[in-house]
């Protein structure tokens, strides 16, 4: 396969550029010309940010998995789609062909139909790392069910709010996962999430680790069992459900800065579009190349750059059911040397886990089918990004430090291997067809080289959020209502001399922890769920491995037994409520929080504490009570 949209060199790059600028339908009308539709669009484009509203392609008809399958039979059918490596080295490998692994969808498709799934219904997946999560997706997609995947690591309150938000009827999920040395109950977790929940309708159970599972009459079946009914229904195929260019692909729960995630809904032909352009242009895609992920699908890196963009380029993707560093931490280089991988696509807090294992685990694997290595979810510190070049590229590979968000889709602003140059601990340039800007806090619009500001992009790209689920007016307010007809991204970012972008983080009430989005509304209301709890206030902090750590203060009302006890209980407490992303890694207990006298929370001096400054903590006049800060500055852990 070769993409007509594929920028080839730096010129190449200048003169899409411009293009996408100066006209946006006519470029983006030619990169969506090489995908297969069932009906061509009227109108490329039609836009307000004001509501938003937001259509690509209007009036196009087409299936995203004609464009991931269908399409390839003919030329790529005996290639491998999918290269699965499970968690334990020692267990079988499994390659999927682009021919098997539209048959299994199709199969699985049909099987999703015969349990009442229909176009527009919610599927909400809740699996490890198998095959049989991709083929879930796409099997949702097949139909124009609409599947929230939602992460393996989530408790079942997550999961029950997420049901409940989405109003999701199916589930589809595992006996259990593997990861590293544990084994998680994924059924059982499903199992508390349903405690008291009469509108789910089926529970598709696959089997992973073979862990004993309950089911329940009438609601739980087996993922095998089904397809077999299906086999002896006769036809094998699945025939795609025509969907429109604006009908809903997935939704995607992420967080933002009230204690509430937010279903980020992506729709059906710009996503395709987008995923697949920036995947082939930002890791310069050749046909053949082994590109591995290591992100999970529970994540939006996982939709994009695992599944959907790969895929729809025809491409070999590889899906790693395990952790970085089980049974030791030389396990990306295992895989890397086994299958010869060509792009390795990961996020700097395993970089820099790794980094602390020194270079032994590194030495003695063939690391040279390397072209490209790509990072993603954080910033990227300059001492992680020299390590990954020197140890991991061997000065031979290019760095594409990608940023973007659930809400993107895909990455916005990257240099592109090989094509526009890299620049330690920044994302440097946008992408033709994104326009980002930089505003003060007036939403002025700061103009040239070398300033700092909120970054914002001013045009629509194919892939952007088209509301939040159940809640378009939360999707006004959080994106677009802040900065007059401009998407506001939450980050921060700096431009340098050259026009290159560094993004310098969250300038909201999310972390960023260990790549993952958390909010300290979200992870307040956990610890405040614990009995002896009176409030809580949580800020981020800098974490070597982490990027940032979660800080937590707390006033507690009675404390019987000893403090390390309260501690452990508080972080089960998030553990239950959230899952075990969000656990504190410190507790400060404290007597009072230091609010202003309208009775608001300074994060601001908590944030400071946490980082560790005690002398210049700004103005303190506001304070109601100044002696709770120097309480808590002497307390701190
Ligand atoms: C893809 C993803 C989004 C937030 C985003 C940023 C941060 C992501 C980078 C980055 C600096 C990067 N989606 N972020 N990539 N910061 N450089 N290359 O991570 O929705 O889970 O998170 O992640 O703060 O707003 S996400």
């Amino acid at each position: 396969m070769s993409y007509s949209f594929q920028i080839k060199d730096a010129a190449g790059y200048q003169s899409a550029y411009k293009k996408s600028v100066s006209d946006p339908e006519g470029f983006w009308g030619d990169v969506a010309s090489s995908f297969y539709w069932r009906k061509k669009w009227d109108k490329v484009l039609d836009w307000n940010f004001k509501e938003p509203n937001i259509k690509w392609f209007v009036n196009g008809k087409l299936n995203i998995t004609e464009n991931c399958l269908d399409r390839h039979l003919g030329t790529l059918g005996n290639r491998p789609a999918i290269i699965w490596e499970p968690n334990d080295p020692e267990e079988h490998h499994r390659v999927i062909t682009y021919r098997d692994l539209y048959n299994k969808v199709s199969q699985f498709a049909n099987v999703l139909k015969n349990n009442g799934v229909k176009k527009g219904d919610r599927v909400c997946i809740y699996m490890g790392m198998i095959p049989e999560l991709a083929i879930a997706v796409l099997a949702c997609a097949r139909i124009g069910a609409i599947h929230s995947v939602v992460f393996g690591g989530f408790s079942a309150q997550s999961i029950a709010d997420r049901l409940y938000d989405a109003n999701a009827e199916y589930i589809i999920t595992c006996d259990g996962a593997f990861r590293g040395n544990k084994d998680i109950p994924l059924k059982s977790v499903i199992d508390d999430a349903l405690v008291g929940c009469r509108f789910v309708k089926k529970v598709i159970v696959a089997t992973r680790t073979r862990t004993p599972v309950s089911m329940l009459k009438g609601r739980d079946v087996w993922w095998e069992d089904e397809i077999k009914k299906v086999e002896t229904m006769g036809n094998p195929d699945c025939p795609a459900e025509e969907m429109d260019a604006e009908d809903p692909l997935f939704i995607l729960y992420t967080s933002g800065s009230t204690g509430k995630p937010k279903g980020v809904v992506h729709s059906c032909a710009g996503y395709m579009v987008y995923t697949t352009y920036s995947f082939v242009n930002v890791f310069q895609y050749q046909p053949g190349d082994i590109h591995f992920c290591t992100a999970d699908i529970g994540w939006i890196t996982g939709h994009s750059y695992i599944v959907y963009g790969p895929l729809a380029a025809g491409a070999t993707t590889l899906m790693f059911e395990g952790v970085p560093t089980w049974p030791d931490a030389g396990r990306f280089w295992d895989i890397i040397d086994k299958y010869k991988v060509n792009i390795l696509y990961t996020a700097p807090t395993a970089i820099r886990s790794l980094m602390g294992f020194g270079l032994g685990p590194v030495q003695g694997h063939d690391l040279s089918s390397l072209k490209v290595l790509g990072t993603v979810g954080e910033p990227i510190n300059e001492e992680a990004w020299h390590w990954y070049d020197e140890h991991i590229g061997k000065k031979r590979c290019p760095i594409v430090d990608t940023w973007w968000q659930t809400e993107t889709g895909g990455v916005l602003i990257s240099n592109m291997a090989g094509i526009t140059p890299g620049k330690p601990a920044h994302a440097t340039l946008p992408l033709p067809g994104v326009q980002p800007v930089l505003v003060d806090e007036k939403g002025v619009e700061l103009e040239g080289n070398g300033v700092s500001g909120n970054l914002c992009i001013k045009h629509p790209w194919p892939s952007i959020l088209r509301t939040t689920y159940g809640d378009h007016e939360r999707c006004r307010v959080n994106y677009f209502a802040t900065y007059e007809n401009m998407y506001f991204t939450g980050d921060g970012a700096l431009r340098d001399e050259e026009g290159n972008y560094r993004i310098t983080g969250r300038v909201d009430d999310v972390l960023n922890v260990s790549g993952h989005r958390i909010g300290t509304a979200e992870v307040e209301n956990a610890i405040n769920m614990h009995a002896g709890v009176v409030e809580s206030a949580v800020v981020g902090y800098p974490h070597d491995i982490k990027g940032q750590g979660i800080y937590a203060y707390v006033v507690f009302g009675q404390m019987h037994g000893d403090e390390a006890l309260t501690r452990q209980d508080i972080l089960q407490t998030v553990t239950r409520v959230i899952g075990p992303i969000a656990k504190p890694d410190k507790i400060q207990f404290v007597s009072g929080l230091p609010k202003t006298r309208s009775g608001k929370i300074m994060r601001r001096i908590l944030r400071k504490v946490a980082e560790g400054e005690t002398e210049n903590l700004g103005d303190t006049s506001t304070l109601l009570d100044p002696g709770v800060v120097e309480e808590i500055k002497n307390g701190k852990i």
